[in-house]
């Protein structure tokens, strides 16, 4: 028994448990209640386990109960981290960074019995979040589309559309859509003439919370910007030609800084994203285009005042409408 409660220390450490505490701790003999405690987290029972999986119960010494960190923060959507060389953990990300959380998801299955069926499943967004979708059906031998499928708003419309042909079983949605809590839902039509086809569908929905981590949808005017911090990334994309996505920054101390841009490749020479920074009078400062095959480019460094300022992220180019890949944009500090 010994030696395994010894284990399970030495698990709780790589587990990041406690940092300074534990550390001196190990080195002496403790003395622990192990405890079968029952936990909730938001409602649901939750077990603790370590990396493999195995159940891990929780211990009490003198007065407090140790709990593995790592389980604890994964359970409420936060990422865990050990840096073995710096002797450090990070929960929910290394500082600079943001934080991004494992998505949840609903799946809505369904299937066409009669011709010009059309479904609907409502989503209720519980919180601000990045969406994506993705659309499986049963095989059909054929290369006709036969099913069609939408994420629409209440309030402001269709948000999204994409079709599914008979013989590609899998199809995810052409982008990412950055959208606040809500009221949406997603409509399946079926397509083509004849009977509808009958083989089951399932649409599924995935939902990531936006600590930050992205932009927040509708910032396509500056009293709706999203708020950026320096030096720290947001992840975004213009999912239409109409939009346009304004950023707000504070300088609390004269600065140079420049606005880093960078997206995956896209074999283009085109200029598809267009950056511009300016005051909080609408002065511009800079402009910089930025074309699909350079990945990662900057705008010229510019000597700021302290201040309010914005970053604008548009499109000219006709090229964008079916080029919508996210994109990342930092302020950086010089
Ligand atoms: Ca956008
Ligand atoms: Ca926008």
């Amino acid at each position: 028994m010994k030696h395994r409660l010894q284990g399970m220390i030495a698990g709780f450490l790589a587990a990041v448990l406690i940092l300074g505490a534990v550390a001196v701790a190990a080195q002496e003999t403790l003395t622990i209640t192990r405890s079968d405690m029952k936990l909730f987290i938001d409602g649901q029972p939750f077990t603790p386990t370590d990396s493999s999986g195995n159940v891990i119960q929780p211990f009490v010494h003198e007065g407090t109960t140790y709990l593995p960190l790592s389980s604890v923060a994964r359970a409420m959507g936060k990422s865990v981290e050990w840096d073995q060389a710096t002797n450090t953990g990070y929960i929910g990300g290394r500082p600079g960074s943001t934080a991004r959380v494992t998505p949840e998801t609903k799946s809505y299955t369904g299937q066409f019995l009669t011709s010009g069926q059309v479904d609907t499943y409502d989503f209720s967004l519980p919180y601000d979040a990045r969406v994506t979708l993705s659309f499986r059906h049963e095989y059909v031998n054929s290369r006709l589309i036969f099913w069609d499928i939408q994420f629409v708003d209440k309030n402001s419309g269709k948000l999204l559309e994409f079709d599914s042909v008979g013989d590609v079983t899998e199809r995810d949605g052409p982008h990412a859509l950055y959208v606040p809590q809500g009221e949406y839902f997603v409509r399946v039509s079926s397509r083509g003439s004849g009977s509808p086809r009958t083989e089951r569908y399932t649409v599924t929905v995935s939902y990531e919370r936006n600590n930050g981590a992205f932009e927040y949808e509708p910032n396509d005017t500056t009293d709706k910007a999203t708020k950026l911090n320096l030096n720290t990334p947001v992840i975004g994309n213009l999912w239409n030609s109409d939009d346009t996505d304004f950023y707000q920054f504070t300088i609390a101390a004269a600065s140079n800084i420049a606005v880093e841009f960078s997206h995956e490749y896209i074999n283009s020479n085109l200029y598809l994203w267009d950056i511009q920074v300016l005051q909080s009078g609408g002065n511009r400062l800079t402009e910089k285009r930025f074309t699909g095959n350079v990945m990662k480019d900057s705008t010229v460094t510019l000597q700021l005042l302290p201040g309010e300022y914005f970053v604008r992220v548009n499109t000219r180019a006709v090229g964008m409408l079916s080029r919508n890949e996210d994109y990342t944009l930092t302020v950086k500090t010089q």
